[in-house]
């Protein structure tokens, strides 16, 4: 016993000697785990349907009868297969929106399908999606609106423990949740159990936000933010709440790390109406739209509305079709790869033989957001250049940072060789979780990355080059 403690001690001791090579420590904010896969979930869709798609309105009023929920040939599979092959890898669907109708069999109200002639008032939407969601393997998650317009309890002290049951109900029934959304709107008039009169609430609170997560928790885009009035969030600073509204660009150095979603219908409204075929956004515009979003380091959450037979309509199933399309072409062939990566800096660290260094050049290389190129502390302004294998021809760059050290670089560039000079291609601020830009076609088989200031050494963990689908360029 005597022994083993000694031998023990004596191993700690040598290894505080000799450390072995030391990670970056984090700068400020930082994702946690769960934040972390929801930053490669990348691309999801928010799917409303119900009361709303009948009486062919976006804010159903609250006193709209269940009987009109009667859908014939409703097929959740549907939908998840047309957003799948979309380029979707989550769904989220709206199982209450402010009419209040819930989707599920809810405890809370009979204002649900169990009233609704829809499978003889068996039915659970929420478990069908669920369902879906699991089979076509896509991550699942859930919006149920704060607002509620058809509970008399609306507005009165009676409401927020109702509506802690009804999330209580939605959290443990349908599995794991990649995501649940919070919707702050609320017009203020409704039909509260026949009120019909306006009721306005507090935002920050009458819902008792506290109490509901306990437990659970631009053109340059930070994903840490500081919320309004506090420096010192009551979540934890890698809080787990997420935020879509308070600001595309973010707050660099802001307290919690709340990144960018942005959340865009495929059609003009967010429910289906009869009249809005014509509305649905090309291929083209989502792209900018990704661009826009997952290429400034947040997620793109794409509104898809399934229509009166509770199935994805042919003109969406068109657009989603070639939008995924497009995305499975751009991403098929990282011109990069092969490439030697070499830099005027790289972090020191204690060689092991036949280990190569964990802070090399080229794990920008190898597609995982893990490992990373880093310099040492204090070093801040460095250079990373690729060789490629041949000429290649490309018109999108892709930097990635290792966002579980936190948002480290403030400044850069990426240059090509062109015609025996460096040209520059690209300059921005931020990276983050992923950093995309669109330029004009160039043909090279060099290129570099020129990091200009940094708040903490870099870690870059990913610098790829890839050619728009043709169809795009023309
Ligand atoms: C908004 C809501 O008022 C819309 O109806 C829709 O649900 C959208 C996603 O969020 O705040």
């Amino acid at each position: 016993m005597k022994t083993s403690f000694a031998l023990c001690f004596a191993l700690a001791a040598c290894a505080a000697l000799t450390p072995r090579a030391q990670e970056p420590a984090p700068h400020g904010a930082v994702p946690s785990e769960r934040q972390l896969r929801w930053h490669e979930t990348e691309t999801f869709s928010l799917i409303h349907y119900g009361l709303n798609t009948y009486t062919d309105r976006e804010w159903g009023y609250g006193e709209e009868s269940p009987a009109l929920f009667r859908p014939a040939a409703l097929d959740a599979g549907q939908v998840v297969a047309a957003l799948k092959r979309g380029g979707m890898k989550g769904v989220i669907l709206v199982a209450k929106h402010h009419d209040g109708f819930c989707l599920w069999p809810t405890k809370t109200t009979r204002h649900s399908v169990a009233g609704a002639p829809w499978r003889g008032g068996k039915g659970d939407l929420v478990r069908e999606y669920a369902d879906a969601a699991k089979k076509h393997g896509l991550r699942f998650g859930l919006y149920c609106s704060p607002w509620d317009r058809n509970s008399a309890a609306y507005g009165t002290p009676a409401y927020p423990p109702l509506y802690q049951a009804q999330l209580r109900e939605l959290l443990t029934q349908y599995g794991t949740l990649f995501e649940v959304w919070f919707d702050g709107a609320n017009g203020g008039d409704g039909f509260y159990g026949g009120a019909r009169e306006k009721r306005s609430i507090d935002r920050l609170t009458y819902y008792d936000w506290p109490a509901v997560w306990k437990g659970y928790a631009a053109a340059e885009s930070w994903a840490t933010f500081t919320p309004k009035g506090r420096t010192d969030p009551a979540r934890p600073a890698n809080g787990d709440s997420m935020n879509h509204v308070e600001g595309p660009s973010g707050h660099r150095d802001g307290a919690a790390w709340i990144p960018a979603e942005c959340d865009v219908p495929l059609r003009k409204g967010w429910f289906w109406h009869p009249n809005e075929d014509p509305t649905v956004r090309t291929p083209a515009q989502l792209m900018d739209i990704y661009f826009n979003s997952v290429g400034k380091g947040g997620c793109m959450n794409l509104g898809v509305a399934p229509n009166r037979d509770g199935l994805v309509c042919d003109a969406d199933i068109r657009s989603l079709d070639a939008f995924g399309g497009l995305l499975r072409t751009l991403f098929a062939a990282n011109l990069a790869s092969g490439a030697v990566a070499a830099a005027d800096h790289v972090r020191a660290w204690r060689a092991e033989p036949g280990k190569q260094s964990p802070f090399a050049p080229d794990n920008v290389l190898d597609n995982d957001r893990a490992t990373y190129w880093a310099t040492d502390d204090g070093v801040t302004n460095a250079t990373l250049t690729l060789t490629l294998p041949a000429v290649a021809e490309f018109n999108v760059v892709r930097l990635r940072e290792n966002i579980r050290l936190g948002h480290r670089v403030d400044g850069f560039g990426v240059d090509v060789w062109q015609e025996g000079q460096w040209s520059e291609y690209a300059k921005g601020q931020s990276i983050g979780a992923c950093r995309l830009f669109r330029g004009p076609k160039v043909k090279s088989d060099r290129v570099r990355l020129r990091v200009t200031s940094a708040a903490a050494c870099p870690c870059v963990s990913d610098f790829g080059l890839f050619a728009l689908p043709a169809a795009l360029t023309q």
